[in-house]
């Protein structure tokens, strides 16, 4: 079977674009699961990224387990901690917060979870995360207690995307946390993406096809979409008649 990184590179090389829905277990409604399924196998997905900067609750594999039965895309653990890992899921970012200096989240929770890692057949895919500063305090700057970087300080994200990929990472992720008021800049993903080899995740505050759209178009690799979704299930097809009237 083909990686599902390696699957990533392949897409990125035939400038095929990727789409990953985020799902927050804690937030996830089960009396509206079959409709949330029906929803993803209806939408543009890619991938499915499961994970939340706190997940309180232990649903995590019965969630997955629900998914794989009726959804067939990817699942890709997206943990905000060694307690969201789950043996069900096919894939994990194995993140580290680039753009902190809080040690437990450049290598304190991966110190934790690699024992628990090695149990699992989960592919491993170690990926630069970096915060960007998105106009208000979202959930991974208050539970990683890290600052986001300044969104006009372009030279120091692309140093970090950069030094990211020096240390073998083998994807960028430019976070501007989800429910952003601002996403990440276009101009920062142009950058980024000149300036580095690996895919480019970027995700938080997008909320329409047309922010897909400037996303891939300024060199994202994958658009991650969280909050929108999850507000209405509907977003793809709602959003879809005014990126036609804005490609006219
Ligand atoms: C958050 O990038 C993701 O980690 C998605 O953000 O919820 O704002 O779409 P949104």
């Amino acid at each position: 079977m083909t990686s599902i990184y390696n699957q990533i590179l392949k897409a990125k090389a035939n400038d095929q674009k990727l789409l990953a829905i985020l799902i927050d277990p804690d937030k996830v409604v089960w009396a509206v699961l079959e409709d949330l399924i029906n929803k993803i196998n209806q939408s543009p997905a890619t991938h499915i990224f499961i994970g939340g900067s706190l997940v309180e609750n232990n649903i995590i594999d019965e969630l997955i387990i629900c998914l794989k039965r009726k959804v067939n895309l990817p699942i890709v653990l997206f943990p905000g901690n060694p307690s969201q890992i789950s043996k069900e899921a096919d894939a994990i970012l194995f993140l580290s917060l680039i753009s902190g200096r809080n040690s437990d989240y450049l290598i304190g929770h991966q110190v934790k979870a690699a024992p628990i890692l090695k149990r699992t057949q989960l592919e491993i895919i170690p990926t630069g995360y970096i915060l960007i500063d998105g106009g208000n305090e979202t959930a991974v700057e208050r539970v990683s207690k890290t600052e986001p970087l300044d969104r006009t300080n372009l030279e120091l994200v692309l140093a970090t995307a950069q030094a990211g990929e020096m240390l073998g990472n083998k994807l960028i992720y430019l976070e501007a946390g989800s429910g952003a008021k601002q996403a990440v800049p276009l101009e920062m993903i142009d950058l980024i993406s000149k300036n580095t080899e690996i895919p480019l995740i970027v995700g938080g505050g997008i909320v329409d096809l047309l922010g897909i759209q400037n996303a891939y178009d300024s060199g994202a690799d994958l658009v991650v979409i969280g909050t929108a979704f999850e507000r209405d299930f509907d977003f793809f097809e709602r959003t879809k008649q005014q990126l036609i009237e804005h490609k006219q």
